[in-house]
């Protein structure tokens, strides 16, 4: 049986069971324990604080986890990473007070920096030969500046609305993170082959994310500029009408693209134009 280490509760916890559960495995609801079965599929869960799931995987304790690449970066454990996860996007950025003139890297000599990610900052200032003091602090980084006990912050940033609230600027983005698939080294045959069935059906998954269904009628004198238009993943699925002029014609599209799209079919004469949800993409 395959183990994988989720978050108990926060940022990446909803979006990791709802991806294992739109990949097929699914557990009971109703009372949440520390480690649970799937119903359908040969995995068990185990709840754990992000801060632990690295270490945990590490030692084999769990044999796979989901966790932001950040926590993996930082705490410098031996682990696989097999997947990136496609959610949980940020970066772990250096920030200044807003007023302060910004002259490079240099900037921080000298400087107290407070962080909660010591280790990433610290490999950071070394490659680029910056002297400066690390705090370490846990909780609200953001406020420290203010309150004098830094002059600087090194904090994981996604809107930056945080940074604009606390009258600072991001001056330097050092690493991106998203929530990544890890796994334990040399993980046996047996188990390797499970992993890789998950990894392939979070792939389907994450194929759908960001994607849109199109059904659309349209003349069967405008499907050549149609084909031109449609970004199909070969090319877009073409069914007669009962009307011989017209056709229907299904495709996929990129979300970020879909009102230009429907505009520009819409102007060769679409009509009928349905948008659906895509749930997954397998090919
Ligand atoms: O309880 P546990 O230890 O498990 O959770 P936690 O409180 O340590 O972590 P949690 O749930 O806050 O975050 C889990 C993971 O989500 C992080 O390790 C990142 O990989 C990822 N993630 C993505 C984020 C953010 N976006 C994020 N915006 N983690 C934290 N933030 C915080 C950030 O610390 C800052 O305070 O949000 C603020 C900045 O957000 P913006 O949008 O204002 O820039
Ligand atoms: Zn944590």
């Amino acid at each position: 049986m395959l183990r994988i280490a989720v978050q108990t509760k926060g940022r990446l916890n909803e979006q990791s069971l709802e991806l294992l559960r739109e990949a097929g495995v699914t557990i009971k609801e109703e009372k949440r324990k520390f480690l649970m079965r799937a119903s359908d599929f040969p995995v068990e869960i185990l709840f754990l604080r992000d801060d632990d799931i690295p270490q945990t995987v590490a030692m084999g304790a769990a044999d796979l986890g989901i966790v932001g690449y950040n926590e993996v970066a930082e705490r410098g454990y031996e682990v696989d990473v097999l997947q990136k996860l496609g959610f949980g996007g940020c970066r772990i950025s250096l920030a200044i007070p807003k007023n302060d003139e910004y002259t490079g890297v240099e900037y921080f000599n000298g400087k107290r920096i407070a962080t909660s990610y010591p280790n990433v900052l610290k490999r950071f200032f070394g490659e680029k030969g910056v002297e400066a003091s690390v705090h370490t602090i846990t909780g609200s980084v953001e406020i420290a500046p203010a309150a004098g006990l830094a002059d600087a912050i090194f904090d994981i940033v996604s809107s930056g609305g945080t940074l604009i609230t606390n009258g600072l600027v991001e001056v330097e983005q050092v690493l991106q993170s998203e929530a990544v698939l890890i796994g334990t080294p040399g993980l046996s045959d047996e188990k390797m082959a499970v992993a890789r069935q998950l990894m392939s059906r979070f792939e389907s998954v994450q194929k759908g994310y960001g994607k849109k269904y199109l059904v659309l009628n349209l003349p069967v004198a405008a499907l050549d500029e149609a084909v031109k238009i449609l970004p199909a993943m070969r090319s877009p699925t073409v069914i007669p009408l009962a009307q011989s002029e017209w056709c229907s014609l299904q495709t996929v599209v990129d979300e970020t693209e879909l009102w230009t799209i429907i505009e520009k079919l819409k102007a060769i004469g679409a009509e009928g134009i349905l948008v659906l949800p895509l749930e997954k993409i397998v090919l």
